[in-house]
Order: structure tokens, then sequence, then C-alpha cells
């Protein structure tokens, strides 16, 4: 939601600005940022079929068309959030991970740990990455969120989509699908299957993407919220771990917030 995704290269300037307003007012440290590819890495990385690996060698020069057009994205989002009094650095994926079938194998986290530990908010962003077994890959926002947050230990995960959270079925088609408020990892498991990919230009899988991914960090005891980043004060509420609309998913049956 922080770029439209009908239009390549078109940042969603008022989305980023306010996101950054609302991830400003809820001073949560330590914090990790994580963003997606949007109209900017999608496009580039289906062109040149990233995430299924090297077989052609155009696709080199393709690799590093769309991890710049990240890097345009990135500058983005980090402008508005340092111009929020966001100590906020970027943190390259391509220059320190590398999967191996697409999965993470190897990640250097000790400057983001430092980092960390001296007050920046390090953001990272989904990514052309080196990969051991196929040559290239694609690495979402969705696998870094779940990864670091294992690694890291992260006591929450709070995810912003275009919908309110996970519903009964597809919300932009059906309109008598109902929210879910909250799932246990046992309920996520078996709502995998009926969950929608996305339908807009998106290699990694929309929403069916985030949840199988976020499963992971669940199955580890880290709580995930998932709000609607498009409606203003949603994120916000979710970071200060107030009452807000949205999907709560936990390994157990209790709610919070
Ligand atoms: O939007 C994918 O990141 P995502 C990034 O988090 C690229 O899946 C380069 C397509």
């Amino acid at each position: 939601m922080i770029t439209d995704k009908k239009k390549p290269l078109t940042p969603n300037l008022k989305a980023i600005e306010r996101l950054a307003d609302e991830i400003s007012r809820a001073k949560v440290s330590p914090l990790i940022l994580v963003h997606g590819g949007g109209s900017f890495g999608h496009p580039f990385a289906e062109q040149y079929e990233i995430a299924g690996g090297y077989i052609d060698p155009s696709q080199i020069l393709g690799f590093s068309q769309t991890h710049l057009a990240m890097t345009l994205l990135n500058s983005w989002v980090m402008e508005a959030l340092i111009s929020h009094n966001i100590p906020a650095i970027e943190v390259h994926p391509s220059s320190c991970a590398v999967t191996k079938a697409g999965r993470i194998a190897t990640m250097e986290l000790k400057p983001l740990k430092k980092m960390l530990k001296t007050g920046f908010v390090p953001v990272l962003y989904g990514d052309t990455v080196l990969d051991s077994k196929q040559g290239i890959a694609i690495l979402s926002g969705d696998q870094l969120v779940s990864s670091l947050a294992i690694k890291l230990g992260a006591s929450r995960i709070v995810m912003g989509a275009d919908v309110d959270g996970l519903y009964t079925s597809d919300p932009k088609t059906d309109s008598s699908a109902q929210l879910i408020e909250h799932v246990t990892l046992e309920e996520l498991k078996s709502l995998n299957h009926k969950i929608e990919g996305s339908k807009a230009t998106d290699v990694t899988g929309g929403m069916l993407g985030k949840m199988h991914e976020v499963t992971l960090a669940i199955e580890q005891g880290i709580e995930t919220v998932v709000v609607n980043a498009t409606k203003s004060g949603r994120v916000y509420k979710a970071l200060t771990g107030k009452k807000v609309i949205g999907t709560v998913l936990s390994g157990k049956g209790e709610t919070v917030g």
C-alpha cells in the first residue's frame, strides 16, 4: 500500500508520509521496519523471472534493475522516516543475505544488532538476492519479517495490509466476507489453503505469502497483528498495543490488545 500497484514505479507518498508519522508517534523501541516491493520491485522481478532462478545471462542486468527499483522505493521511505525524526538506517538484503532455493540460508546480523543497540531503526525491504542453489532469487519482505523476528527474539510483529485483516473469504470480491478477529496457529494452518494470493503483480504471493511466512514466527510464540495500513491510525494503535480493528494471530487461544 506504499505504492500504486497499478502504475509501475509510483510511490504512494501520502501513505508513506502518514505511516512515517504514525510510526514516529508510536515511539516503539527497539523496532525494525520491513517494506515490500509493490509497483517498484515486482514488475521487474516478473519481467526478468528472477524468482525462478538463473536461466539466462540477460537476467543479470534485470537483477540489477530490480534491485535499483527497490532502492528507489526505499529512498522515499527513508526520507519520510528521517523527516519524522525516526533514526532510520537502511539495510540492503542483497548485501547481507544469501538464500538457498529462495529461503534465507545465511544472513549477516551483526551490523543490524549493533544498530538496534545504538538506537537506530533498521529498515529492510524485499530484494533480489544471490542464491546458493538457483543463482538468484527474490527474498520477500514477509520472509525477512518472520526470519528476523525469530532470530532476534521479537515480541510482536505488526503487518500492514490493504484490507482490515484476515477474512472468511476475499473481501475484495465477496461482500459477505467477515473479518476474523483472532486466529490460532491451528486455525491458521487450516486456513492457509483458503487465503487468496494477490491479484496485482506480486511474485511472492500477497496475503497468502504473508500468512505462510508468519506461521513460522507464530510457531515460535511471536504474536502477529494484521491491520489495514491504508486506514489512518490503525498501524499506530497496533504498534502501541491498543485495541484495533484487525486480526491477531497467536499460538494460543487468548487475544491481546
Ligand atoms: O513485496 C519483493 O518483496 P515483497 C521484492 O515483500 C521484489 O514480496 C524485488 C520483487
